[in-house]
């Protein structure tokens, strides 16, 4: 697998990967989602457009609600912080085209190998209750997100991304307007001074510096809602294939994936170990993760990993298995997370499609005992 080589140089983080400058998007290396909350110095970045003008009092910081509403709402940051419940919920947040660079022959996009994930303590107050108070009309269907960024050319015309969701889906519990992050205030990087948090969803719906929620009577057709934007094939089709939207329906759910944080990818480990401590995290979308196993003889046998028990509903857990080496030698492991309704991550790379979404196949590392390759 060729690495993107480049680190991210900026303050406040920690050796990501840069996968693309302008817009900004950088991953985390696996071996550095290794904390049960990963620190925003570990968390990565996906922008689609330019950097917004930082606010200058967040806390006067506007958006709205508008559209399939009975009374359309104008709220500060800090009337929203007075008037609704605070909630904080430890929960991943996952770009959709994670485990994209998997895919052969190569799909459109950036290619995230398992590190465009992480998860953080996301502190806020339900959209639900927000759009409870500003009276859903019957002809509400579907939100549409906007943003304070420009978009990639720098104009404020267009939005450089803005997508929505069914309605049912804004109004769980978990779906956060949120201000803070692991207990500091949101950094800007990560949408300050409020940002959407839809989890389980592809993270495109989790909007940054978020100015507006419109409430549509129909499916939104913002960028990132057209042609087969965030979209999959309904039925597999060729490696390579061109798709119509006709064949493709919205990616909602993110698929279960399990990532090994340690040992890293290429360790060395000394001569006699005969004990590898593998650990890492597995997560399911909107489902919950079942079990996760490892294998380091291709498939033929495979050992449990004993799992946390996640916070709340859209956590990660943490998992650890202490593996036996016959011997000295050079070893593949894979781990392989199942979900709540039995689906497995494939070891290729399947359900190809054009823009690459939804690869989750299993994660592997080498790791050599004692020998010199
Ligand atoms: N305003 C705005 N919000 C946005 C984006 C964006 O480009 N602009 N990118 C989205 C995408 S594609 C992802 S994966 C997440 C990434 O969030 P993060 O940068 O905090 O990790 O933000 C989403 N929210
Ligand atoms: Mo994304």
């Amino acid at each position: 697998m060729d690495r993107p080589s480049k680190d991210l140089r900026l303050p406040g983080k920690d050796r990501l990967s840069v996968l693309g400058e302008t817009p900004l998007v950088a991953e985390t290396p696996e071996e550095l989602l290794d904390d049960d909350t990963t620190p925003v110095s570990r968390f990565f970045v996906r922008n689609n457009g330019l950097l917004p003008e930082p606010a200058a009092d967040p806390e006067a910081w506007t958006f709205t609600i508008d559209g399939e509403v009975e009374r359309p709402l104008r709220l500060t940051l800090s009337e929203l912080k007075r008037g609704f419940a605070q909630k904080t919920f430890r929960m991943v947040l996952e770009c959709g085209g994670n485990g994209r660079s998997f895919l052969e022959p190569k799909a459109e996009g950036n290619p995230w190998t398992n590190g465009g994930a992480g998860c953080a303590e996301w502190t806020g107050v339900s959209l639900g209750d927000v759009l409870r108070a500003a009276g859903l009309k019957d002809t509400a269907v579907y939100t549409a997100h906007f943003g304070a960024d420009p978009d990639k050319t720098g104009s404020h015309d267009a939005q450089a991304m803005s997508r929505g969701m069914p309605i049912a889906k804004a109004l769980e519990d978990h779906t956060l307007l949120v201000w803070a992050m692991n207990g500091e205030p949101l950094p800007f990087l990560h949408g300050w001074p409020l940002r959407l948090v839809v989890p389980g969803w592809p993270g495109s719906l989790s909007q940054k510096w978020l100015t507006r929620i419109w409430i549509r009577d129909r499916e939104h057709d913002g960028p990132g809602m057209t042609g087969i934007s965030y979209r999959v094939p309904i039925t597999p089709i060729a490696p390579g294939a061109t798709l119509e939207r006709a064949e493709t329906r919205i990616l909602e759910s993110m698929p279960v994936r399990s990532i090994i944080s340690n040992p890293a990818d290429e360790s060395r480990l000394p001569a006699g170990t005969r004990e590898i401590d593998v650990r890492g995290a597995a997560w399911a979308g909107d489902d919950a993760v079942a079990s996760v196993d490892l294998t380091l003889d291709g498939g033929a046998t495979w050992v449990p990993a004993a799992l946390t028990q996640p916070r709340n509903r859209y956590d990660w857990v943490r998992w650890r298995a202490v593996l036996s080496v016959p011997g000295d030698g050079a070893y593949e492991i894979f781990a392989r997370a199942i979900d709540g309704q039995g689906r497995a991550q494939p070891f290729r790379a399947a359900s190809w499609n054009p823009n690459g979404y939804g690869c989750n196949v299993m994660h592997r590392i080498a790791v050599t005992v004692g020998r010199e390759t």
